[in-house]
């Protein structure tokens, strides 16, 4: 039994989360901890909301509260939604609370001790009519790399490019629009990335197994070069800056800059965990105390790479502490609202909650790994979703379910039946079905999730593909032992395929294996080379056909979804 520790990308606590977000990290680090934990590994999963740095305070000013008791609702609402859509989270915490400012400032003290932080006057947007400093999102301007006239003061949302507002050009005011703003001196602290250079390099180089986005995107900025990068901001809400436990001098209204604590909220939201349920965070955390034999693996979309294989680690590696650095990470690319961005303000695009007002998770759970954005931008369109999930899911897999179970009640008493034994035709099927649970296997462990739905799908057209050639509902007019054998066969291929379905849709694949009485401790990953699946279910063993799988989605719901929406 190997440990895997597997967290998310904390979403921003500003709002419900869209389904291109839940696609791009949060869905997928799911479905590999529950594929991970079927294997009988022991697994912690880990996420959190990120609270701190411009994104909240520009949206609590926005809905007239006051910071925290915006992130307390906003924690309540995205926590709701992530159980909605059946997140497995072990725990999902929230970067303000205290183990997170207790590690981040731990960590901004030891890297000033060890050399990699240093406190300069650096020149910052300051708003003369907001009497204030405007730090990241508070400034928007022209983006100096692509002149996209709407880039935010931390990264362009147009080309990716990692900002600092001084570059911006024509910047103005996100809080009064104002253009009367001027650079001033402020202090800061920075961290020396450049010192850590070589260390992060060789890190990487020694990362040959992660997924090719997330070493090509880490690449990319250790060949631009790092740079000294200011880690600290002109904000109240956030982790206050220390020095030696106490307070720092001159930044009694500065706080750390939000992407130099949230990371450090994935160790955080452990703790969180082990305050909770007497868990030991440390073994998860540091290799001096047993995360040495822990397989760290992370999940984001690809805007957050840069932080995760560089400024994170850099902080990691800097303390010289023995803490646990990623092992693996799988970055995703965008999931667009029919081409272009989905957005709250322009009504475009389905969110979390609202899709779960709609249809039941496992649904949009489906649609969006087999659609995984991993080698290109993915277009969400409801026309592929009704197409895909119709096909998918209430075709092959629920029609499958359906036929052999209605059937095996109709003439079989609900029972898997006694006799006959295999034949040729099982033999055969058994030899395909352990091919395929190999190959599933191995793209659920190389976290390539288009080929394990595709995989997951064929083996539910393999089962039709038998059912057609077996055809017991023929073969009981002629030959009721062979009859027999089609449908005990069938109904031990429903359990396989819910157990094997279970990572990406979990509610429907534990309703079939609910139905077929499948005891939670018979649902274990299946060893490839397991030949008794096919016999797994004792004959005679009574069941309950489970009801219709999935409702399939009509036209009439994609015309309304594509006006409330702004379909194509
Ligand atoms: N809150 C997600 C984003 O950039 C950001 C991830 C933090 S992971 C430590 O939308
Ligand atoms: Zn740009």
């Amino acid at each position: 039994m190997a440990r895997y520790l597997i967290t998310s990308a904390l979403p921003y606590i500003n709002g419900i989360k869209h389904l291109g977000n839940l696609a791009g990290s949060m869905l997928p680090a799911d479905v590999h901890a529950r594929f991970r934990r079927m294997q009988g590994h022991e697994v912690l999963f880990i996420c959190a909301t990120d609270e701190h740095g411009t994104p909240a305070e520009l949206a609590a000013a926005e809905a007239g509260q006051d910071v925290k008791t915006y992130c307390d609702e906003q924690h309540l609402i995205q926590k709701r939604a992530g159980e909605g859509f059946r997140l497995s989270f072990d725990w999902f915490g929230r970067s303000s609370n205290p183990p997170n400012h207790r590690l981040t400032q731990h960590f901004g003290e030891v890297l000033e001790k060890n050399g990699l932080i240093e406190e300069r006057v650096s020149k910052q947007i300051y708003s003369i009519d907001d009497k204030r400093f405007l730090p990241d999102r508070y400034v928007e301007g022209t983006c100096p790399v692509c002149a996209f006239e709407r880039a935010r003061g931390d990264q362009c949302d147009n080309c990716g490019s990692l900002l600092d507002p001084i570059d911006l050009k024509n910047p103005r005011s996100k809080i009064s629009g104002s253009t009367n703003v001027e650079p001033r001196d402020t202090a800061h602290l920075f961290l020396l990335q450049p010192k850590m250079q070589e260390r992060v390099r060789a890190w990487i180089d020694r990362a040959t197994d992660w997924p090719h986005l997330a070493r090509s995107i880490a690449y990319k900025w250790l060949d631009e070069g790092l740079i000294d990068r200011s880690i600290t901001r002109d904000l109240s809400w956030g982790v206050k800056v220390t020095k030696d436990g106490k307070p720092r001098k001159g930044f009694e209204n500065k706080v750390y800059y939000v992407w130099f604590d949230a990371p450090i909220e994935y160790i955080g939201a452990t703790v969180e965990w082990a305050e909770a349920t007497g868990g030991d965070w440390e073994r998860w955390w540091r290799t001096d105390k047993g995360a040495e034999d822990v397989t760290y693996v992370e999940f984001m979309g690809k805007d957050n790479v840069a932080f995760h294989t560089v400024s994170f680690p850099v902080t990691i590696m800097g303390s010289g502490e023995p803490w646990k650095l990623v092992d693996r990470l799988k970055a995703f690319n965008w999931v667009t609202w029919y081409g272009g961005k989905f957005s709250t303000s322009e009504k475009r695009g389905i969110f979390m909650d609202q899709a779960l007002e709609l249809l039941p998770s496992d649904l949009w759970r489906w649609y969006l790994m087999a659609n995984a954005p991993e080698t290109a931008d993915a277009p969400f369109t409801l026309e592929h979703f009704q197409q895909t999930v119709n096909a998918d899911l209430a075709n092959v897999f629920g029609n499958f379910v359906n036929r052999i179970t209605r059937f095996a009640a109709a003439r079989f008493e609900s029972k898997a039946p006694e006799g006959g034994e295999p034949g040729e035709l099982e033999e055969k099927l058994g030899i395909e079905l352990r091919e395929r649970i190999a190959a599933l296997t191995a793209h659920h462990e190389a976290m390539e999730f288009r080929k394990a739905a595709a995989e997951t799908r064929a083996l539910w057209a393999m089962g039709n593909e038998y059912l057609q050639v077996a055809a017991p509902w023929t073969a009981i007019k002629t030959d009721a032992q062979a009859a027999a054998v089609g449908v005990r066969t069938g109904l031990n291929l429903c359990a396989a395929f819910a157990i094997l379905a279970t990572p990406f849709i979990p509610d429907a694949a534990g309703a079939v294996l609910d139905a077929l009485g499948i005891p939670k401790g018979n649902r274990n990953w299946p060893k490839a080379d397991d030949r008794g699946l096919l016999d797994a279910i004792p004959r005679g063993h009574a069941f309950t056909p489970p009801d219709v799988l999935f409702k399939k989605v009509e036209d009439e719901q994609v015309a309304e979804w594509s006006v409330r929406f702004g379909g194509g």
